[in-house]
């Protein structure tokens, strides 16, 4: 068996002077990134103004995950299913259980209030909702996430326009939805600033060998996701990791995994699920996990960073073409919903799927990865009585097709 390390690669970069311009052609340089044989991740250096802004928000990560419980309970909100303010234990891991190694803070760093609409906040509580900032227990935060988020959509934007060029140019296909507009007009912009909590000394030597150890393998189910690179701390100081496997791992559409790395200076940006729908499947959702570190040394270690996830509108109509495979257990092509739905329906839908992990689902789900991280969240009672509900609906159809196969045989056979 070969038990040889995955590769570590460097996603393509591409210097902000060159993705700012709209009459560059950075088509080869997307479908290097972006394309069949690429890692499905491009980096962007170069930056006005992005490496104070990261430094800033990245060191807040620690300070909001220790500020006093009472505190921390005052920044949460289950009606939006802990998708605004301070989350932690709320998702799952991998194995089902509770997700405690990391806590993450979640707000729409453009709109505060992305609408009053009493229906609206019922229909679509995960991004209809309204941020909720520590302003008296860590005032900078708000000003940090919200000009760190703007700077990332802003940049992304100008990934959005060149992949629709190449999109375009490449696909032959002229209705093709563009990325870039879909984008801009969008009230649903999601940033999440991620703090791993500190490496316990009694499982830096413990046998989880998982690529996944911090955070299970998964596609986003925005359309795109910047991305920092991570920051590592101990004891209130930033470090280099000292372990080399740890970090981000990619798997490519050819099938292989790899650890990415990518410079302090720079954004990456991979492709999510909706970008995938709206391309008609030119472009494909990238699948990524995290690993954690380990050995003696890594007893202690930090890790923070911050994920903003670029995403349609609420009201934005997706339609699920027949090329496009995802969340197909869920979803049957040529259907079309709204990304409000779409997401609420991954939501209601992602405890049941983790837990159904010796299924067809699940191992439907494992040739492509689990759902997004980004948004897995628990689901109630009601939901899980849904889901019964439909699984047993599917076996009566299944059941009453057999039924009619059988009658139509028999009168096949006496005709
Ligand atoms: O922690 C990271 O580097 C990635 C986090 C991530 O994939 C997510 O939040 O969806
Ligand atoms: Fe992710």
């Amino acid at each position: 068996m070969n038990m040889s390390a995955p590769p570590t690669l460097r996603p393509v970069t591409i210097p902000f002077s060159e993705i700012k311009d709209r009459t560059a052609n950075l088509s080869l340089k997307i479908e290097e990134g972006f394309g069949p044989n690429g890692l499905g991740i491009i980096s962007v250096s170069e930056v006005p103004g992005y490496s104070s802004l990261r430094q800033n928000l990245l060191h807040l990560s620690p300070r909001l995950a220790c500020l006093p419980e009472e505190t921390r309970k005052k920044l949460e909100d289950p009606d939006s299913r802990y998708n605004f303010g301070w989350s932690h234990g709320k998702e799952k891991l991998e194995s089902g259980k509770a997700d405690m190694l990391k806590g993450s803070f979640y707000a729409n760093p453009v709109l505060d209030i992305p609408t009053t609409e009493e229906s609206l906040i019922k229909r679509y509580p995960s991004y209809c909702g309204s941020n909720i900032w520590p302003n008296d227990s860590l005032p900078e935060l708000e000003h940090a996430f919200k000009a760190l988020g703007q700077l990332i959509l802003d940049v992304g934007l100008m990934v959005a326009y060149h992949c629709d060029q190449y999109v375009r140019k490449g696909s032959g296909r002229s209705k093709i939805e563009e990325l870039e507009h879909t984008l801009a007009r969008s009230r649903c912009q999601k940033g999440r600033l991620l703090y791993y909590f500190p490496v316990d000394s009694s499982k830096c030597n413990g046998k989880d060998e998982s690529m996944s150890s911090w955070c299970g393998w998964h596609t986003d189910h925005g359309s795109l996701t910047g991305l920092t690179c991570a920051m590592f701390i101990k004891n209130g100081f930033e470090v280099s990791c000292p372990d080399s496997a740890a970090g981000l791992y990619i798997r490519t559409r050819n099938g292989d995994i790899v650890r990415v790395i990518y410079g302090k200076e720079e954004i990456a940006y991979q492709i999510g699920e909706t970008t995938e729908i709206l391309s008609q499947g030119y472009l494909c959702a990238t699948p990524h996990c995290v690993r954690a570190p380990k050995g003696e040394s890594t007893f202690g270690i930090e890790r923070s960073t911050f994920a903003l996830f670029m995403q349609p509108d609420w009201d934005e109509k997706l339609n699920f073409p027949e090329e496009v495979h995802i969340h197909r257990e869920l979803i049957a092509s040529n259907h079309a919903l709204t990304f409000g739905e779409y997401s609420e329906l991954l939501l209601d839908n992602y405890e049941i799927i983790l837990s159904s992990r010796d299924q067809p689902v699940y191992a439907k789900l494992m040739g492509k990865v689990p759902p997004n991280s980004g948004e897995r969240k628990s689901c109630g009672i009601r939901r899980k009585c849904l889901l019964m509900v439909k699984q047993q609906k599917t076996r009566f159809y299944i059941l009453g097709r057999c039924v009619y196969m059988l009658l139509y045989w028999e009168d096949h056979d006496s005709d």
